[in-house]
Formats: C-alpha cells, structure tokens, sequence
C-alpha cells in the first residue's frame, strides 16, 4: 500500500485526485472517487454559486468523506464560488488558469485545504509564501489550460521550490506514471482524463467512445493567440479553429469561435461544434470502470513497480 503525506493531511487512503474538469466533474463523480479512497473534486468551472452549492450538497449526500472543489480562476463567477465553498466549508479547493492569492486568507481562516495548480516555479514560491496546504505541479501533457513545462520538467523544479506535498499532473494514466511521478519528487497524483471513462462520468457517449478509440497523435494545443492556450482532441472544430488563429481574423471575432465549444463537446458530442478537452494520455485509457476501480488498479500497479525500482542499481 502507497501512503504518503498527503494522504494524512487530507484524510484520503490513496493519493490520488480527480482533475476538475469543467461541465464534467460533478457532485456524483467527485463522490465516486471519494469512496474509492481519493479525492474526487467538482469542477466550478464557469457555473454559477448556485450551481455549485448544488453539487456540493450532491457530492455531501453521496459521501462522508473529503473531497474537493475546483475553482477556475478565470470565470466571471470565480468570486461567488469562492464565497460558496467558505460557506459550505469543503475539505479542499484546488485552483487553476491563474492567481488565487486574493481568496487564500478567506479559505485558510474558514479551515479550507488551498491546493493551487502551479504551472511555474514563480507561481510555487508565491503559493508556499501565501499559506497553501500542497501544490498541484501540472504539466502539458495534460488537457485543458495548459502551461509551457512538461510534466517531467515541472514536477522536479516545483520540488526544489517548496517543502509543501507536490502532486503531479499531466500525462499520468497507468500506475508507470504515478511510479514516474513520485520519482521525480511528488507525493501524490491527479488524473484528469483517465476518470473520462469512468462509469459515474456523465459525458456524452461520443465523448467517451473518442476518448477509448484515439491514438497517441490524437490531441493538439490551440488558443495560445488569444493567451489561453488548451489541449483538446483534433477534431473538425479544432483544425478549423487553428487555422483561424493564423488568419486575419480580428481576436473579439476569434474569441466568439470557441464560446461554449467546452460544453457542447460534454454535452452534445458534437465534432463540428465541441471542443473535447483531453491530455495526451487519452491513448493510454482503454477501458470503462467505476472510478474506485481506476484509484486503486493504478495504485496497485505503482507498487511493484516502485519496489523493483532498486533492481536498477548494482
Ligand atoms: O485550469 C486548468 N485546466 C483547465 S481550466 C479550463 S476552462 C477554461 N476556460 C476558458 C479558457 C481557458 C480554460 C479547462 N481546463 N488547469 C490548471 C492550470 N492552471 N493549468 C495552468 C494553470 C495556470 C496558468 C497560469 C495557473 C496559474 C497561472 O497563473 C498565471 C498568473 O500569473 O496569473
């Protein structure tokens, strides 16, 4: 059995988080991992207070144990959500696509766990000064937002930043990646598209059909132009919009190509209209199962992986 810091701090049996992804990480899967021994998290996304109060309140009536929210830093709703997640008193909130430092005192005063994504060591030293519980070192492997580091660069610098936990996103699938990732000096990790296939993962069929068919080459990143730059699948929508971002095309223009792609992609399955965020690790997810399942197959394949590590030195 893996154990690590982070286990003890939060609570959870296995070190390993659910990304919160936006329009999909609800009260309902966030409650699955929990039971499954994680922390499963609920994605604020660009919901509103209310929307998420609710899927606390779900993910409560779903589980006794910790987990998590999310809060994406560049909705228009980030203030609410943040008064919401004091008021409802969550374990933990995990940030990410910016700077959470305004809201840090107001959780840590109301007992709350701040879990920042970090895609620099700039940002880690910030995070360490302001009181963070752990740091989410996440590469760009993974889908979504991303930063420039890959994961294998990041997870070591943020390392040597901070005597905080580092848990390692981005590119981890398999129990070789949670092996890899506490090589490099993490103690925990989070897994975003891996609990896509998920049995309490509520996506649109076509979503989760890509996801298990796709191949290695299957993602790409665009939106750096407009400064947000995310990880997607390669569908019709996206090549298009690629090759809108090299045209003259002005940046309001551009910016209206991309409105709601996220949620049509989740909700609708629409390849000529959704964007279906997903890391490069797509390849590697084949099969769908509950998400208790997926915590602990890659924590039970981590282990002998990492106890036969030492066989290396002679
Ligand atoms: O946040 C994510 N992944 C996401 S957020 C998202 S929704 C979205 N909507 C509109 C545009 C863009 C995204 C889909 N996927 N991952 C965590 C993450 N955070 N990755 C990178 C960062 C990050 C980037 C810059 C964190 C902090 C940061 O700070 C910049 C600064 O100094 O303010």
């Amino acid at each position: 059995m893996i154990k690590s810091d982070i286990c003890e701090l939060l609570g959870i049996k296995y070190p390993v988080f659910q990304g919160g992804m936006a329009w999909i990480a609800d009260g309902k899967l966030a409650a699955a991992v929990s039971n499954g021994g994680g922390l499963g998290i609920i994605a604020a996304g660009n919901g509103s207070g209310e929307r998420v109060r609710n899927e606390i309140k779900i993910a409560k009536s779903l589980t006794d144990k910790p987990f998590g929210v999310n809060i994406m830093l560049m909705s228009p709703h980030a203030d609410e959500v943040a008064e919401v997640v004091r008021e409802e008193k969550v374990a933990v909130v995990t940030t990410g696509a910016g700077n959470p430092s305004k809201y840090m005192q107001g959780w840590k005063d109301a007992g709350i766990h701040v879990i920042p994504v970090v895609p620099s060591v700039a940002m880690a030293k910030i995070m360490t000064r302001l009181g963070a519980s752990a740091l989410i070192a996440e590469g760009g492997e993974s889908g979504g937002h991303v930063g420039e580091l890959t994961t294998m660069v990041l997870v070591p610098l943020v390392r040597d930043a901070t005597s905080l936990p580092v848990i390692a996103a981005g590119g981890i699938a398999d129990g070789r990646g949670v092996a890899a990732a506490f090589m490099l000096g993490a103690c925990g990790v989070q897994l975003g598209t891996r609990f896509l296939s998920a049995e309490e993962c509520t996506i649109h069929p076509t979503y989760r059909e890509k996801i298990l068919k796709v191949g290695d080459l299957a993602t790409m990143v665009t939106g750096k132009r407009l400064g947000h730059p995310v990880r997607s699948l390669r569908t019709n929508f996206v090549r298009e919009y690629a090759k809108m971002e090299f045209s003259g095309m002005s940046d309001e223009e551009l910016s209206g190509k991309a409105e709601g792609a996220f949620r049509i992609a989740v909700q609708e399955g629409d390849s000529e209209k959704g964007c279906f965020l997903a890391g490069q690790c797509a390849a590697m997810v084949k099969k769908v199962q509950p998400a208790a399942e997926i915590v602990r197959e890659i924590m039970e394949e981590a282990e002998p992986i990492l106890r036969g590590a030492s066989a290396w030195v002679k």
